[in-house]
């Protein structure tokens, strides 16, 4: 499918004064990254959300969630930036102000070169207590898995949002200010069904903002955005770059 940006989005892109842009899964997609919901691709294509991404889970079977968690580890930390990673960086250093609201927890758009960036739901290369809800930088490799917290001897778990907790408080506050005074909000690879990220473009919208998605798919959002631009973010992002704003 030939696909347009339209002027009416260069000319917003041209007096755009901040720029927020919200990303899921499908931006790590072209980097090799499994998405979370996709059919044949997705994450929960073959596990159960359930049984491996809540504190409940976790405390059923930690090893088990652990181990899931260290696989995916090691998959994100071999994955590398691609082309929609790498112009956000680019669209960051042509606008006054720029806020990069990302739900993924692989670290890409840091690794990219993204500046002024929040991670909603954490990051899989960091671990925290599980009692304590600290950060933990070091630990004993004992052979125990999941190891232990030094400091209290509970489990370590990884240092991402599981369903049914809360996301980081300043992380949030600052990604619906940056959503209610942006003027021009993307939305790029995410099916918009996990909350409060979910909310984040209609607020964008009802305060004002020119809202775009990028996404080979149709989503909750698709009907209200300003713009719909339906495609690979590794292919879109760059031919926005491209446009002459
Ligand atoms: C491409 C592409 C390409 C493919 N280019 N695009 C209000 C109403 C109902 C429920 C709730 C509510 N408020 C809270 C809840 C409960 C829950 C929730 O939202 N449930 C819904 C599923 C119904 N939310 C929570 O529990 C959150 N906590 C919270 O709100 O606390 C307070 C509270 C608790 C309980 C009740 C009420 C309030 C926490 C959410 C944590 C989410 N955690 C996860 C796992 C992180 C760790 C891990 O990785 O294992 O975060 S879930 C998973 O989904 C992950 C993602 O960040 C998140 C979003 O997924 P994403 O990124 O959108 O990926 P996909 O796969 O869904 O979509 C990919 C998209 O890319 C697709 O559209 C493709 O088409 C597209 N794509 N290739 C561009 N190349």
């Amino acid at each position: 499918m030939r696909i347009e940006i339209p002027n009416a989005l260069i000319d917003a892109l041209r007096h755009a004064q901040h720029i927020a842009v919200l990303t899921g899964a499908g931006v790590s997609a072209e980097s090799g990254v499994p998405t979370f919901r996709d059919a044949q691709t997705g994450l929960w294509s073959k596990f159960n959300p359930q049984e491996l991404a809540t504190r409940k889970a976790f405390q059923r079977n930690p090893k088990m969630v652990w181990e899931w968690y260290a696989y995916r580890r090691e998959l994100t930390a071999r994955a590398e930036p691609n082309a929609g990673h790498y112009a956000l960086v680019e669209m960051e250093k042509r606008v006054p102000q720029f806020t990069l609201i990302t739900q993924n927890i692989d670290g890409l758009h840091e690794r990219a070169g993204t500046k002024n960036m929040i991670e909603l739901h954490g990051n899989i290369q960091r671990v925290k207590c599980l009692r304590e809800d600290v950060r933990v930088e070091s630990w004993v490799e004992d052979g125990e898995i999941p190891p232990r917290c030094p400091r209290c001897n509970s489990y370590l778990r990884p240092d991402v949002v599981w369903f049914g907790e809360m996301l980081p408080a300043f992380a949030l506050d600052e990604a619906f200010r940056a959503a209610r005074n942006c003027d021009l909000f993307f939305s790029i690879g995410t099916s918009g069904v996990v909350e409060p990220a979910a909310s984040l473009p209609f607020v964008a919208l009802r305060n004002g903002a020119v809202v775009v998605e990028i996404n080979p798919d149709e989503t909750p959002l698709s009907r209200g955005a300003t713009f719909r631009l339906c495609g690979a973010a590794g292919v879109v992002l760059p031919m926005i770059l491209g446009a002459p704003f």
